[in-house]
């Protein structure tokens, strides 16, 4: 939130310092006009690259995807909602939980190949193969802290980790 403020300040530094050495140069061919049109320009790329910049600010790693708390469900049950990308990536690439029950509600976006959730050192914890827009869930239970790998078998590059503190 306060990265928007703060890009459109730096934004705004450069045009300042810039003016007085444009207006050296522009009066006889631009005009008051044109120069109006290219602070603007100057001003809407700025913005934009500011907005690009914040966006790339998530991860550590361009790759990495968001790391995700479970919420608290009916019976004590932790659930996480997790989405199987066209980018053949999971929507979080970590998943952190206390031991006990588990329940992750998955579903593939629209537009995206077939994926599933498999946690294959947890017997029970696997979806079947799910198709874009489509979602299915899977409750199971782990008892010992650590860090269990997730992967979509369809595409064993796309993993993420359910870490259990
Ligand atoms: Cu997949």
């Amino acid at each position: 939130m306060t990265c928007t403020a703060d890009r459109a300040v730096a934004a705004g530094q450069p045009r300042r310092d810039d003016r007085p050495e444009r207006s050296g140069a522009a009066p006889s061919r631009g005009g008051p006009g044109r120069r109006a049109g290219l602070a603007l320009l100057t001003v809407v790329l700025a913005v934009l690259l500011g907005a690009a910049g914040c966006g790339g600010k998530g991860g550590s790693s361009p790759s990495a995807g968001p790391t995700l708390a479970a919420t608290d469900g009916a019976d004590g049950v932790q659930v996480f909602a997790v989405t199987g990308l066209p980018s053949m990536k999971f929507s979080a690439s970590e998943l952190v939980a206390k031991p006990g029950r588990i329940r992750v509600d998955f579903s593939v976006a629209a537009g995206s190949a077939p994926h599933n959730f498999v946690v294959p050192t947890i017997p029970g914890a696997n979806t079947k193969i799910v198709s874009a827009g489509d979602k299915q869930s899977v409750t199971f239970t782990v008892t010992k802290p650590g860090d269990y790998q997730v992967v979509c078998t369809l595409h064993p590059n796309m993993t993420a980790t359910l870490k259990i503190t």
